[in-house]
């Protein structure tokens, strides 16, 4: 048995020992590596590497598919692929976006010379809280650019409601939401444009990578010209464009791990009800659930703490967890709002989002990925509950 000491040390019983080898809160999905040398084959022989390539337009196809949405832009990374999104709709003056996601999202619109300004989240889904959107529009505001933050799908009944009555753009960051689905409806349909990263950590990946997917045709050769530099063809630039092209490589992982992600998230489905089972009679730990109405990749598992209930602090449980050789997140943490260069912005202060700052200070994303058994979830949970006190 554990004994946790008052002072916070503890002592480490045969039992609850650490892990051997450092459990991270995610590992790529690695496919087999045959079929990936296979397609270098092809991609070898083609001696065609990147621009728009056979691989590249494959991918493209089968991503149309597999998300069901009617339009798809491959792009090098996910931030590319928002900051071009934001170039795309001609948004300026100030977006309203959430404290409470990775930089990229904030950083897409400094990069556009665009004024973020910061809407409190909803306590549930630790999404934009789209009650709180309409007193924070100006005559500057151009849009909302809202994130599914670990792939929860937002308000967007919400969101679209507001937007349409001021004529606002909505710009989705759905990094962590592929193949999330709303009622059937594939995530991507929802708002002018959503970008999803298909970065290593995610849950579908091309090592670096992502996409914009979006409802209307004319916005395709906009956005692909923005991503090739504005060239139109040989002897025509048609605007100021970036290099946000994805490679072939890059879409040959993609085309691979294809084959396997319907497997991943089945396993991650299957290790997200063993941590529900494992801690869900823990006072002081609750987890972020689906709602009803949608499918979720299972791309965290996302717990809060709630310290004067469970007896130690988030901090004390990420911290803990090193020793045992278990490396948890605190994602968002801290807030973008906090950031240097934003804490200067009137929404950005504290007082303003109070929602936010408790939600980052309460919530560890957990270790989770298909290579992961239901008993390493299991010594997880034991050495999680040991901390109590
Ligand atoms: N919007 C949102 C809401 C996002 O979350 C992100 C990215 C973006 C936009 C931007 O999309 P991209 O431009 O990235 O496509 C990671 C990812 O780098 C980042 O893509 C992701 N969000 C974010 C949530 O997580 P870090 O700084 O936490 O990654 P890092 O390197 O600490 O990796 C986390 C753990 O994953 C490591 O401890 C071990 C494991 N890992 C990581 C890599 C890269 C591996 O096992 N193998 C690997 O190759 O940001």
């Amino acid at each position: 048995m554990q004994n946790i000491l008052k002072n916070g040390t503890s002592k480490v019983t045969a039992g609850l020992k650490p892990f051997d080898k450092p459990i991270y809160i995610t590992r790529p999905l690695l496919p087999n590596l045959k079929e990936v040398t296979e397609k270098l084959e092809e991609v070898w022989a083609s001696g065609w590497l990147t621009n728009n390539g056979p691989q590249h337009m494959a991918l493209e196809k089968a991503l149309q598919s597999k998300l069901g949405v009617p339009y798809l832009s491959l792009f090098n990374n996910g931030t590319i692929g928002l900051i071009v999104a934001c170039q795309c709709l001609r948004l300026s003056g100030e977006v309203i976006t959430t404290p409470f996601t990775f930089p990229a999202t904030p950083h897409v619109l400094a990069w556009n010379n665009i004024k973020p300004i910061f809407c409190d989240i909803d306590p549930i889904t630790m999404n934009i809280d789209a009650s709180k959107i309409e007193s924070l529009i100006t005559p500057q505001t151009t849009a909302i650019l809202a994130v599914h933050v670990f792939g929860t799908p937002c308000d967007t009944m919400g969101i679209h409601n507001i937007a349409d009555r001021y004529g606002l753009r909505v710009i989705y960051d759905a990094a962590h939401a592929f193949a999330v689905e709303v009622d059937g409806i594939g995530i991507g349909n929802f708002g002018d444009i959503s970008m999803m990263s298909f970065h290593a950590t995610k849950v579908f990946h091309t090592a670096e990578g992502g996409a914009l997917v979006f409802k209307d045709a004319n916005l395709k050769d906009r956005i692909d010209f923005l991503k090739n530099f504005g060239i139109k063809n040989e002897e025509e630039v048609v605007m100021p464009g970036i290099n946000g092209k994805m490679n072939e490589i890059q879409a040959i992982l993609g085309l691979v791990n294809l084959n396997y992600i319907d497997e991943e998230i089945k396993k991650r489905k299957s290790l997200v009800a063993a941590y529900q089972h494992f801690l869900k009679d823990v006072d002081g730990i609750t987890f972020l659930t689906t709602p009803p109405s949608a499918k979720s990749n299972y791309q965290y598992f996302v717990i809060r703490v709630d310290s004067r209930v469970f007896g130690c602090s988030r901090d004390f449980i990420y911290e803990k967890f090193k020793e045992y050789n278990i490396f948890t997140r605190k994602y968002f943490f801290p807030l973008c709002s906090d950031y240097p260069c934003y804490r200067h912005i009137t929404s950005a202060a504290p007082s303003n989002l109070p929602v936010a700052n408790k939600v980052a200070r309460d919530v560890l994303c957990m270790p989770l990925y298909g290579d992961l058994t239901i008993n390493d979830i299991e010594r997880i949970c034991n050495i999680l509950k040991a901390f109590r006190q």
